[in-house]
This record gives C-alpha cells, structure tokens and sequence, in this order.
C-alpha cells in the first residue's frame, strides 16, 4: 500500500557527510522524494517534535543534540513506507542495529544514532506538520 513517511538525517549525520548516502539508499529502494529541506532545529521546535519524550530523563541531553547543527528531511513515498523505512533505519541503539540498516554500518551511539524515522502514520502525520509548518 502506497504510503508516505518522513525521515531526518540528524545533526551527526550531517557533520558526518552521510546526506547523500542515506537519500541514495531510499531511492535505490524505490521511494520517491516529495519534499527535502534543511534546517536546523530551534529548542521549541525541537520540543514540539519530541513531545512524546518531554517526562523522559534523556529529554534535555535529546534537545540540546538535535538543535547542535542542521539536520535534513524528506518526505518520501512508496509501498509500505512507514514499517520499510524503520528497517532500513535499524534499532535505536546503533550498537546494536543489523550491519546493512543505516544505523548497523554507520554508528555506534544512542542519543547520537544518525537518523530519524516516522514510527507510525500517526506520527508521520504529526512530524511532519512541524518540520514543514
Ligand atoms: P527511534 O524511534 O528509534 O528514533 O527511538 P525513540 O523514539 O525511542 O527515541 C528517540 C530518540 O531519543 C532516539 F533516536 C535516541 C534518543 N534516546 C536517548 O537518547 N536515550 C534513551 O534512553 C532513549 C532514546
């Protein structure tokens, strides 16, 4: 089923010069771009994104990451985008992520795990009204 999810080359993806692979891994796979910026997160639009994580104690360590440099987002498009997307992303924890997900061959940090991905249409609806607001 056609869908379509988001994901977010975060700040060490960038520093790290990984745009280019990661956005050439989704199209290889056959999604198509519908939206691409760059834009570095303020403290309240990182707040906002993160909400679901506000109580959580790695909240501030979380915040003060993501606004540390820009970061890219795309809106991609394809069959079953949402669960096909999170694969190829691989587990939270980079460590311990698949060799062949982005996080398994690029990263071994946690807070610093590369990239984001939308873990449901229900937040891919939700993200993506604030970082394209
Ligand atoms: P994910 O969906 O894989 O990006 O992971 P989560 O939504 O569970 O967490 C969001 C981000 O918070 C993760 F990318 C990493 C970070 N995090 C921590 O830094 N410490 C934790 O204990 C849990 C998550």
């Amino acid at each position: 089923m056609t869908e379509q999810t988001l994901f977010i080359v975060k700040p060490d993806g960038v520093k790290r010069q990984l745009v280019g692979e990661i956005i050439s891994r989704f199209e290889k796979k056959g999604f198509v771009i519908q939206k691409l910026k760059m834009f570095t997160f303020t403290k309240e639009l990182a707040s906002e994104f993160y909400s679901v994580h506000k109580e959580k104690p790695f909240f501030d360590e979380l915040l003060s990451y993501i606004t540390s440099g820009p970061v890219v987002v795309a809106v991609i498009e394809g069959n079953n985008a949402v669960a096909t997307t999170r694969q190829m992303v691989g587990a939270t924890k980079s460590f311990e992520a698949e060799p062949g997900s982005i996080r398994g061959d690029f990263g071994l940090g946690f807070t610093e795990n590369i990239i984001h991905a939308s873990d449901s249409l229900e937040s891919f609806e939700k993200e993506v009204n604030v970082v394209f607001k």
